[in-house]
């Protein structure tokens, strides 16, 4: 077997079952406080941003590149790695954060988002960032993408370590008012695409007001069900859910050839008390002394929890 020190595979090698969940707990969330930190001082640059969405997805994000995704650092064109693919341009902000946090990018590179000449701009393109597999941004395109990926992933069929590449697609609840993302999930489920994960946030938050205002897509679980998915629906902030659902697809769905959908309720501004509550939570303004109030309330919460 050939390892590199940066390469990532998921961490199960601990020695019994209860040490392998706590270990695997305590990697994913402290990369997930780490996460909300960065895309807070990433905000702090521009005062202004989609902070709300990354401190929601944090705990998906991490679990991903943490527990779930092979890759290699120092190549991210690795053949073999597993693809995450980010439908959502505007949560580019978390998904920068994510990378810097797997060693794809410096962290210090961070505090560059948003700026002219910056890799890292504020929607995610992948002719400028290491890491960003597909610009996304025009939303109900990047389960199009994954389906076609992992539809020629699997007939390549190159493997590492017995396995094939998987992909990963994150998705926003908004994405579930365009046709393509349901015409994608028709698409998956014919081609028996078992090594294909979406991920949607579920934040009840769109552009112009809550979900169910916008349009009422619910029943979801019930939705991707009927289009053939392994559906699971979990509290996307809970680390322990989210392994655990990661786990069922990949035992349950993957051997059948079934797509995999986690359905992740989050909460925006996740982990920051001030922002939780805030309204017009779609694009953030906040105040100059504000931020720092924020990385007091997060650390405050992240010191609970660990010390609960
Ligand atoms: C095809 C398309 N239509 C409209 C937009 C404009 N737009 C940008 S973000 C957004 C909100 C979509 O909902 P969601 O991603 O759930 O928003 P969030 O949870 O981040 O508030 C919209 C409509 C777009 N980017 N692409
Ligand atoms: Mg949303």
């Amino acid at each position: 077997m050939t390892t590199t020190s940066t390469e990532s595979t998921p961490s199960h090698q601990a020695t019994n079952a209860v040490e392998r969940v706590a270990d695997r707990h305590l990697a994913v969330s402290s990369a997930a406080y780490r996460i909300r930190n960065h895309a807070l001082n990433m905000g702090e640059v521009q005062g202004q941003g989609y902070v709300g969405q990354a401190l929601g997805a944090a705990d998906i994000l991490a679990t991903v590149y943490t527990d779930q995704l092979r890759y290699r650092a120092e190549d991210p064109h690795w053949e073999v790695r597993d693809r995450f693919l980010l439908s959502t341009g505007h949560y580019a902000i978390g998904h920068y954060a994510a990378v810097a946090e797997a060693g794809i990018i410096p962290v210090s590179e961070l505090e560059t988002y948003g700026s002219d000449d910056s890799r890292l701009p504020m929607s995610g393109m992948s002719t400028y960032t290491p890491g960003m597999e597909i610009s996304g941004g025009s939303l109900g395109h990047g389960l199009t993408i994954a389906v076609g990926m992992a539809l020629g992933l699997r007939h390549q069929g190159t493997e590492y370590e017995g396995r094939g590449a998987r992909v990963f697609n994150f998705l926003s609840d908004g994405e579930l008012d365009e046709g393509s993302t349901w015409e994608a999930a028709m698409g998956a489920h014919h081609h028996r695409l078992g090594n294909l994960t979406a991920m949607v946030d579920i934040n009840a938050l769109q552009a112009d007001g809550a979900t169910n205002t916008v349009l009422r897509t619910e029943p979801v679980l019930e939705k991707w069900e009927a289009f053939g998915w392994y559906a699971q629906r979990v509290d996307g902030n809970d680390v322990g859910a989210l392994l655990e659902a990661f786990d069922n697809a990949a035992a349950v769905a993957a051997p059948e050839g079934r797509p995999s959908v986690i359905l992740c309720d989050t909460r925006v501004g996740r982990g920051v008390p001030l922002l939780e509550t805030r309204e017009k939570a779609h694009f953030m303004r906040i105040e100059e002394h504000e931020w720092q109030i924020c990385r007091e309330q997060l650390a405050a919460g992240f010191e609970g929890t660990a010390s609960a």
